[in-house]
């Protein structure tokens, strides 16, 4: 052989180890995605991003990535019809999770692209969720996969409540502003919002939950058993002031010490989280748990969330 041709033969060869090299992912990915789908099965791919908390149907790229302004996907299934759902995530790891239609958990890492398929067997409207806490837009990365029989179109989006929109994006306080106001700030800007609802009034239906709906926030003055506005005041004076203990013996608010139990049994689950118990003990996980605060927000902040509670009336009928 002449050195020329040797040397056409090295570059054929590194040409198609390289051509290999690069196209085996997309060979894998998609014997992995599409052997086996039986002909018909209709394909949907979610893909994650994390800086806007959306699940969304468009494809996610650098040039995108940081638009913010995805559509959340809505998908329509139809009843009885196969249907692929890939996952996928443009960033950090995701959990895509709809329990009512018993789809999920699924973690959804950058660079790898998950598959389930599903064949739905109720119509109806049935909530989607990230279960894994992806930065302040997760907790409102949700939206709805509608079933609907064939033929019949599905119904509108539910809307998004006004105050949950772009909560993350709440504008800060001043310093030197109330408690009460930093208070507000935290529970919108760290979305707690998105689960106990606009003004703490609750509501917001979460699957296989015992209580059926997250509590109402709105009202932790009564479960402080503080019936007096005057008495409310006072209490958030000593939070704004630093320590509500300090209050132990010098004040005439009926029952203080149950005031302060309950204070500090607040405190402990915004730090420690705690467990939604299922209704049904055999079913899925309840997709909406209250997270581990401690870390994520100072003893002060979590005071401050307490204050702004603490000023919120009790929602009608409780
Ligand atoms: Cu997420």
């Amino acid at each position: 052989m002449s050195d020329k041709s040797l040397e056409a033969a090295a570059t054929a060869t590194t040409a198609l180890v390289i051509a290999a090299a690069i196209g085996a992912p997309f060979w894998y990915q998609r014997r992995q995605l599409h052997e086996g789908l039986p002909p018909g099965t209709r394909v949907i791919t979610l893909t994650a991003v994390a800086s806007s908390g959306h699940w969304t149907e468009e494809a996610v790229n650098g040039e995108n990535y940081w638009r913010r302004d995805f559509p959340a996907a809505r998908p329509v299934l139809t009843l009885g019809q196969p249907t692929a759902i890939r996952i996928a995530s443009s960033d950090v790891t995701h959990v895509f999770y709809a329990p009512a239609l018993g789809i999920g958990p699924i973690e959804a890492y950058p660079g790898h692209v998950r598959e389930t398929i599903v064949t739905p067997s109720k119509a109806g409207v049935f909530p989607y969720y990230c279960t894994a806490f992806c930065g302040n837009p997760h907790f409102g990365m949700r939206g709805e996969i509608a079933v609907e029989p064939a033929g019949q179109a599905a119904p509108p989006p539910a809307p998004v409540a006004p105050g949950t929109k772009d909560y993350w994006e709440a504008p800060q306080p001043p310093a030197g502003a109330p408690l009460t106001e930093r208070g507000k700030w935290i529970f919108l800007e760290r979305g707690c919002v998105t689960c106990h609802g606009e003004g703490g009034r609750g509501g917001v239906q979460n699957f296989n939950y015992a209580r059926g709906a997250v509590p109402a926030l709105a009202g932790i003055s009564d479960r402080m058993m503080l019936y007096e506005p005057e008495d409310v005041k006072t209490v958030v004076t000593a939070l704004a002031k630093g320590s509500l203990d300090a209050l132990a013996g010098k004040t005439d608010i009926p029952h203080f010490e149950i005031a302060l139990s309950q204070y500090h049994a607040i405190r402990a689950v915004i730090q420690n989280g705690s467990v939604s118990a299922k209704k049904d003990p055999t079913g899925p996980t309840p997709p909406l748990q209250m997270p581990t605060w401690a870390g994520r927000l100072s003893d002060r902040d979590i005071d401050a969330v307490i204050a702004y509670l603490l000023t919120l009336p009790p929602p009608a009928g409780a």
